[in-house]
């Protein structure tokens, strides 16, 4: 596979989207379209290539979004589908493509065709999109298999009976019904979501729980192997996406799919030249921060990729995550879902210190970079008072787990303005100490968070879209090498270190100590 100049996907800069907590435009605390095209200027100014939006469909918001109950219309708490078609032409004006989120796993059991399946009862065909069957036990009380939840901390069964009998399967909430992907009209009814929005002009499409769509026909329990998952990363699925490429082929569109899987070998082949174009690198994602496990993290990563051509992903964080510099000052600085837990104690500085050090690394990779809003402005992870927590995850671990609103708090624009900026009274509410992270303060300032990801990310072509080579570097440091003598180094040891011979240096995430050597938790960029 060679590359073409026009795969700006290879090497591009995505800037995810959590419109409900973006930019409020109509002041009623929620986050909407008229706020995001108000602050395109700022996006353009920060340089990156695409959007990623989270799903802004209609919806009600049973688990922000990812419960849609009409693909073809926008939630009027953000807008209208006049406004997205705006959006996205008026980005792609300043040169900023739109990738949108499609959850083909589930839909919302408001969605036409759930509440049709409820209506017509047990046996019915407008049931056979989903997956209802009868229970087990005598009196069909027990549910049909033994599947766990996908919201993990969760001690919910995956199945809910209705009051006639049949049990239907949801691996997330309740709210979200799992859709049958063996039937003919899920699939076809999918491939004409891609259309619509494809002919929107949109450039890409996010796709959620990617992994998950296709079940075992005879739901067996997990415990009674061994056969194939019956639910996770099932050979059915690179049948669909097959489908789905040729769709994205007329388009020019572009794939990026959320695949969780530890298994690379498996998760590669989503990646094959007629599926997939990329998927998130979860495995960097949640590398804790050591120079032996990220350099291990990298170079498994780049030899997953190769043998398919697909270029990698690099994520520090999403809307599913504990917030970097939050992450990075704790004592594990890895990422669990299972592992969260309320009161971890952190050092911010030492979180930001390192985050910082890890845009750098992150952006000088080879492949595409995703940057979640607020990531490029050092915000923390806030605490949420519990009677404010709106996540499922929380509210369905029975409050043991934290959840994850505390990265999903609406944006600070503006530190004199009421509520940071954001519009109006936020509807998850902003910690004392937001208006410190604003944008107008942090524009001003670079040595601040969004001065280094704005300069990094105005540089980051000088690494090309070679390969790299690691130099040798001492115990503790990152060192490597990309096209025409672009250089980072990351000192992850806890002393300083000389930095190696170089004719200029480009860009640090903080300052040399006093006799110019790169302090421990800090990386630079050189010229050779
Ligand atoms: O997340 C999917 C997700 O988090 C799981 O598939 C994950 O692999 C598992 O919980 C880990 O054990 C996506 C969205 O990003 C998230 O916001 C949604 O809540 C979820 O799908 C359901 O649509």
């Amino acid at each position: 596979m060679g590359q073409q100049p026009t795969e700006w996907w290879r090497s591009a800069v995505i800037y995810q989207v959590y419109v409900r907590s973006f930019a409020d435009g109509d002041g009623d605390g929620t986050g909407d379209l008229a706020g995001v095209r108000a602050r395109l200027p700022y996006l353009a100014e920060l340089g990156v290539d695409a959007l990623w939006f989270n799903p802004w469909y209609l919806s009600p918001m049973k688990d922000g979004g990812y419960d849609v109950a009409d693909y073809r219309a926008i939630d009027p708490a953000f807008g209208t589908l006049a406004e997205a078609e705006k959006l996205i032409a008026e980005a792609r004006e300043l040169g900023i493509r739109t990738v949108v989120d499609i959850v083909p796993n589930h839909v919302s059991d408001q969605h036409p065709w759930f509440q049709a399946a409820l209506n017509a009862g047990p046996g019915s065909p407008e049931r056979e999109l989903f997956h209802f069957r009868r229970g087990r036990g005598k009196h069909g009380e027990l549910p049909p298999n033994d599947w766990p939840s996908q919201f993990v901390g969760s001690a919910e069964p995956v199945w809910t009976r209705l009051p006639d009998g049949d049990w239907y399967l949801h691996l997330f909430t309740p709210e979200q019904p799992d859709l049958n992907w063996a039937h003919p009209a899920v699939r076809q009814e999918h491939e004409d979501i891609l259309r619509f929005w494809f002919e929107r002009g949109v450039a890409g499409v996010r796709i959620d729980s990617a992994a998950l769509l296709a079940k075992d026909p005879a739901l067996p329990d997990l415990a009674g192997g061994p056969h194939p998952h019956p639910f996770v990363d099932r050979d059915e699925l690179h049948d669909i996406y097959r489908s789905w490429r040729v769709i994205a082929d007329e388009y020019d569109g572009v794939f990026v799919g959320e695949v969780w899987l530890p298994d690379t070998e498996r998760f590669a082949r989503y990646l094959r030249p007629d599926e997939l174009h990329t998927a998130f690198n979860f495995s960097f994602l949640s590398c804790p921060w050591d120079p032996g496990r990220l350099r291990t993290s990298i170079d498994t990563t780049l030899a997953e990729h190769a043998p398919v051509g697909a270029p990698a992903t690099w994520v520090l964080c999403n809307h599913d995550i504990t917030r970097t510099v939050t992450r990075y000052g704790r004592t594990d600085t890895g990422f669990d879902f299972a592992a969260k837990a309320f009161g971890t104690p952190t050092d911010l500085a030492l979180g930001t210190r390192r985050a910082r050090a890890a845009a750098l690394l992150s952006l000088a990779l080879p492949g595409a970079v995703y940057v979640y809003q607020g990531e490029e402005l050092g915000l923390p992870e806030a605490d949420i008072p519990r009677d404010r927590i709106e996540d499922p995850m929380h509210v369905r671990s029975g409050g043991k787990d934290p959840g994850r609103d505390g990265c999903r708090v609406p944006l600070p624009w503006a530190a004199g303005a009421p509520h940071a900026g954001f519009g109006g009274e936020p509807w998850l509410p902003q910690p004392a100490d937001w208006a410190s992270y604003a944008v107008d303060r942090q524009a001003v300032d670079p040595g601040s968070m969004l001065g280094l990801y704005r300069e990094a990310i105005r540089l980051r072509p000088v690494f090309g879209d070679g390969p790299l080579t690691w130099l040798p570097a001492p115990e503790g440091v990152l060192a490597f090498a990309r096209a025409d003598g672009a250089l980072c180094v990351v000192n992850l040891a806890d002393t300083p270190v000389d930095l190696p011979e170089h004719t200029a240096l480009l860009l640090a995430s903080g300052p040399m100590d006093g006799v110019g050597r790169l302090p421990e938790d800090t990386a630079v960029w050189l010229r050779s």
